[in-house]
């Protein structure tokens, strides 16, 4: 090791610390969802379940480049989008069993999370659906004379959709401050991206609006972190709207029914040697920023979170039938400001 002054000792472990955190972050995403197959299987969550498990270093390294203040939109894969930018993870757990306690009172499940304590705007069912969303978020911001950034996920399905074309569009044209990210994990349910696109370099896209576009190596998280914190910085400073491919794979079928016959195994088996956490890990290890027994120790406490969630949720109470028309219709107009 090179000698360093105390500053720049301090600076380094700082810096060490932070990828530690990272990496703790990718765990409890890992973790959870490992957690969430199984309690699919024992029926404990129902209804749909997709998994991001591979994909985690895309939501974290995004979420360190964002403020409080800032918004996010997600898809429907977005379990470790929610816990990376801060909701627990009993409101997460309590939600996907259908309980009272979660964050969408038990309606809206996997797919539905959203929490507005930290501006986290859902989930969304509709492929592309957040991306409208993302611009009328950050046009409010825009006319407000905020400087806050909406973050909005996507994954490559969502380009083929008109949504995807009108936002770009009309985010560019205005200068809005959207973060676009889009998780290109190569697949829309069982359909490749080359069958659905005829043109697959999906930054074209953005170049093709005028957006500044990067593709990141979205299985590196400190690479998504430092391409994110660059854009995101971007579009604060009113650069108006920036777009970041982030080239992933999900290790796991698109959702819990789907039986994954439309790609290789031998393609999953080589994407698995990028494995963002173990990659991660690596890289800690090699430079001795990973105490002794440390992963394990984090591993436990991750562990005992999840159980926690687990046993919050169970405990949870489901929603009487004689609420299920509560919040259907409001009872008085709504005060205007
Ligand atoms: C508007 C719309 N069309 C079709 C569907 C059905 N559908 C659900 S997921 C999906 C694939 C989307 O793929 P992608 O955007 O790449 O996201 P990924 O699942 O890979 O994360 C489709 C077509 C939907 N939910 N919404
Ligand atoms: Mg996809």
């Amino acid at each position: 090791m090179t000698a360093m002054t105390p500053a720049g000792s301090e600076a380094t472990s700082e810096a060490a610390d932070h990828r530690v955190h990272l990496l703790r972050e990718m765990l409890r995403i890992r973790r959870l969802e490992e957690r969430c197959a199984e309690l699919y299987s024992a029926t404990l969550i129902r209804g749909f379940l997709h998994l991001a498990i591979g994909e985690e270093a895309c939501a974290v390294g995004v979420m360190e480049a964002l403020r409080p203040e800032d918004a996010v939109v997600a898809t429907y894969r977005e379990h470790g989008h929610a816990l990376a930018r801060g909701m627990t993870m009993r409101s997460v757990m309590a939600e996907l069993e259908g309980k009272v306690e979660g964050c969408s009172r038990g309606r809206g499940g996997s797919m539905h999370l959203f929490d507005s304590a930290t501006r986290f705007f859902g989930g969304n069912a509709i492929v592309g659906g957040g991306l409208p969303l993302a611009v009328g978020l950050a046009l409010a911001d825009h006319l407000q004379g905020q400087h806050r950034v909406t973050a909005c996920f996507f994954g490559d399905g969502a380009v083929a959709e008109g949504e995807f074309h009108e936002s770009m569009n009309l985010a560019a044209l205005w200068h809005l401050p959207v973060l676009f990210c889009c998780e290109n994990n190569l697949y829309g349910m069982g359909t490749a991206l080359e069958r659905a696109e005829s043109e697959t370099d999906l930054s074209l896209k953005a170049a093709g609006y005028r957006v500044p576009s990067w593709e990141v190596d979205g299985m590196d998280v400190l690479a998504v972190e430092e391409a994110a914190g660059r854009a995101a910085e971007a579009v604060r400073a009113g650069g108006g709207p920036h777009f970041l491919e982030l080239r992933t794979y999900r290790f796991r079928a698109h959702s819990m029914y789907d039986p994954d016959r439309y790609r290789d195994k031998a393609e999953i088996e080589q994407w698995k040697h990028r494995d963002p956490i173990p990659q991660l890990v690596a890289r800690l290890s090699a430079g001795e920023e990973l105490g002794e027994g440390e992963l394990d120790r984090m591993e436990a406490e991750v562990a005992a979170e999840i159980e926690d969630a687990v046993a919050y949720a169970d405990a949870g109470t489901l929603e009487p039938v004689e609420d299920l028309e509560r919040f259907v219709t409001s009872p008085e107009p709504a005060a205007r400001p």
